[in-house]
């Protein structure tokens, strides 16, 4: 295992120690959530009582797995707990989200939780967001208008592909990969983004992290 690869094992394996027995939790996306998700079934296999909600076919996959009983927001609309990974991470816990195509159930999970946590390994760390293109979900009809409106914003737009086809998030809609260059108020541009005719939603996820913990290899930081 390479040093990154520990380092997500350290954050992902480190989370679990928010986890109560009887939480309900939201389950994010990405190879961080794994390690976390793996940890979590090895203590379902010791007694521990949860329900998690996944936020992409994958971490469902992943949870089945690992044993890690399964919910919806139809039997709960509240959440003790999500966890989740990021893209990139600033100063002030603002993220950038949605480089695996799941951002919009990520964010619904992340708003309805009472504590959101945050597992990213040493290199999302970034002093400003934008380094990483910023994903924007947005409707089939009339993408390409959207885009441009997005452009409008000083980003360059590019439709998201996969295998030649364009790539459909769990919601059946289009992604959107946004160079901004630095992004210097994160908070205002997903407003700005948030007001355009075809966007559903952005990969900004500002203010919403309660905890940041950063894996190294041979360790965690946890930042509260
Ligand atoms: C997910 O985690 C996505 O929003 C984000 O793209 C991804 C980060 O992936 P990884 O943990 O594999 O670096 O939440």
């Amino acid at each position: 295992m390479d040093a990154k690869e520990m380092a997500k094992k350290q954050a992902g394996e480190a989370s679990f120690r928010f986890i109560e027995n009887g939480m309900t939790i939201g389950l994010g996306s990405g190879s961080t959530v794994y390690w976390m998700i793996r940890k979590l079934g090895e203590h379902v296999c010791d007694g521990l009582n949860v329900a998690g909600i996944p936020s992409s076919r994958q971490t469902e996959a992943w949870a089945k797995e690992f044993g890690v009983p399964l919910t919806d927001f139809s039997q709960t609309q509240t959440l003790d707990l999500a966890i989740d990974g990021a893209d990139e991470a600033d100063q002030s816990w603002n993220l950038t989200k949605g480089g695996g195509g799941a951002l919009v159930r990520e964010k619904i999970i992340a708003a309805a939780a009472e504590q959101f946590v945050v597992i990213v390994d040493e290199s999302k760390l970034v002093d400003q967001l934008g380094a990483f293109p910023l994903p924007v979900e947005v409707l089939p009809f009339g993408w390409e208008v959207t885009a441009e409106r997005i452009a409008n914003l000083g980003a360059k737009p590019v439709v998201r592909q996969n295998n030649g086809s364009l790539f459909t998030s769990d919601n059946g809609n289009y992604i959107l990969d946004c160079d901004f260059g630095t992004i210097h108020e994160p908070a205002a541009l997903h407003q700005q983004l948030k007001q355009l005719v075809g966007v559903v939603e952005t990969g900004i996820f500002a203010g919403m992290a309660d905890k940041l913990l950063v894996g190294h290899p041979d360790g965690v930081d946890i930042r509260d």
